[in-house]
């Protein structure tokens, strides 16, 4: 490819002058100069310098299969010579979205076998939103338009996932949410946990939180209830055992839609196709996108449960949204090989009875004891770090999230691809990850956590 007639440095250039990047700081950007990431093999990434790393995040939460799969390449290429496009409106559809269609109405809970396409999380989430709330003037109760999240929820980057979701700093930028929108506690027990309050005690006291909210706004005017099974970017924040069927009775009693947002956990990450199927619940829809391509195409899928699809179907009428690429033929290719290639290497399986409770306990034994450790924990392949100071008082380093990136850069220059976000580091690495693997990402990080505690005593 013609990039490589250009040095790091011309293309860091080009990319300064240019390039917009998301959440991003332009102006430090700019100063450091991107790094460029120019291929990727297997559960490894390599930059334009040559440097390996093991990439701890499946690129953001989507690698599943790990990079470098010709089926997919082939799936999108055979795809795009057949038809490389055409829409789903005006009572056309492909074959893809067809089969797709099909094929995730046998891996999604019981209860769920209506897809709506687009090519985003946040369109999905955009979409679902929409569709509750139509949902609800269908059934003629079109005051019942209230949806509750949760603080530090993410649903998104569009005004809607923006709204739905709970990130401060977004919202002071938005300049007028989507209205009817509100956000109780998240069900993080390491921060928000009272002295002696057992985790069940946790989850429960956390679900009363969406009670009182739909007590408060008066259960008439209560559509939904939104929340991430696992909370991804808010710092794989794990609720109780307890939290999400008390959740869901509390929805049941109210007749409050159950949304969940498995833009992260769907498609295998916690050991379940969806994390619905982990935590025993069902939900009205579920938002799914990366992991069902494995980030190769953009696509994403809102699952929709029977209750809303036949009052869709059967009240009739139009509803008024759709994108472009809707269906689009060769991204449904793709996420058909690549649900294959989960099914035939049984990756879902293998998280669930093997590579999801070694790196569990891998994280326990070799990093929970560190000095800088609060807590470790995990669900699945999906796992947190907390960065602290004083283990028993959990006392954070200053300025906040300062030493979590410490920790990161430390563990980039070791070959291993973390990311932090607050004082947590996160790991969601490809599901394609054996036990070597997870020896080779403790050990890095384990020795990222010494190096930065070095520099932390420096402060
Ligand atoms: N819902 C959830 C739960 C997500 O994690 C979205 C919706 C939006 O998806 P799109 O495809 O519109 O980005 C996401 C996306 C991070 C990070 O910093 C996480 C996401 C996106 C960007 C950064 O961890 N998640």
């Amino acid at each position: 490819m013609t990039y490589q007639n250009y040095s790091l440095k011309q293309l860091q250039q080009i990319d300064a002058a240019h390039h917009l990047h998301p959440f991003t700081d332009h102006k430090e950007l700019r100063e450091a100069g991107a790094r460029v990431i120019t291929r990727a093999n297997g559960p490894f990434i390599y930059d334009s310098e040559g440097t390996e790393l093991l990439d701890g995040m499946a690129g953001l939460w989507c690698v599943n299969i790990g990079y470098g799969r010709d089926e997919l390449a082939e799936a999108a290429y055979a795809q795009m010579k057949e038809l490389p496009y055409y829409n789903s409106f005006f009572k056309c559809s492909t074959p893809t979205p067809v089969l797709l269609s099909k094929k995730l109405a046998e891996i999604a809970p019981r209860n769920v076998n209506q897809v709506f396409y687009g090519s985003s999380g946040s369109e999905a989430n955009d979409t679902a939103l929409r569709l509750v709330r139509h949902y609800w003037v269908l059934e003629g109760k079109p005051e019942k338009n209230r949806v509750i999240s949760r603080k530090m929820a993410y649903h998104g980057s569009t005004i809607a996932g923006t709204s739905l979701g709970g990130m401060d700093a977004m919202h002071k930028q938005l300049n007028g949410a989507v209205p009817n929108i509100v956000h109780v506690m998240m069900p993080y027990a390491y921060e928000l946990a009272l002295p002696g309050e057992s985790d069940h005690d946790f989850g429960l006291r956390a679900a009363k939180s969406v009670e009182d909210a739909i007590l408060e706004a008066g259960v008439d005017k209560v559509a939904a209830f939104i929340g991430e099974p696992v909370m991804g970017a808010g710092g794989v924040k794990i609720p109780p055992a307890s939290y999400w069927l008390e959740v869901q009775r509390i929805c049941r009693k109210y007749d409050v839609l159950l949304m969940l947002d498995e833009v992260i956990t769907g498609y295998g990450r916690t050991g379940e196709w969806f994390a619905a199927q982990t935590f025993g619940i069902e939900a009205d829809t579920i938002t799914t996108a990366k992991a069902l391509t494995s980030g190769y195409q953009p696509l994403s899928a809102l699952l929709v449960g029977d209750r809303i699809a036949s009052t869709l179907v059967e009240k009739g009428g139009e509803f008024n949204h759709g994108y472009t690429y809707s269906g689009h033929p060769v991204a449904c290719a793709v996420a058909l090989k690549n649900l294959e290639i989960i099914e035939r290497e049984g990756l879902v399986d293998r998280v669930r009875n093997d590579t999801g409770p070694y790196f569990a306990s891998a994280l326990q034994e070799r990093i929970a004891g560190h000095d800088l450790v609060g807590e470790v924990r995990s669900i699945g392949l999906m796992g947190a770090i907390e960065i602290v100071k004083d283990k028993a008082t959990k006392e954070r380093f200053l300025p906040s999230g300062s030493a979590a990136v410490t920790v990161r850069d430390h563990a980039i220059a070791n070959g291993m691809m973390l990311r932090a976000t607050g004082d947590t580091m996160i790991l969601s690495p490809p599901l394609i990850w054996t036990r070597d693997t997870i020896d080779m990402a403790c050990e890095r990080i384990g020795k990222a956590l010494d190096l930065a505690q070095a520099d932390l005593r420096k402060r």
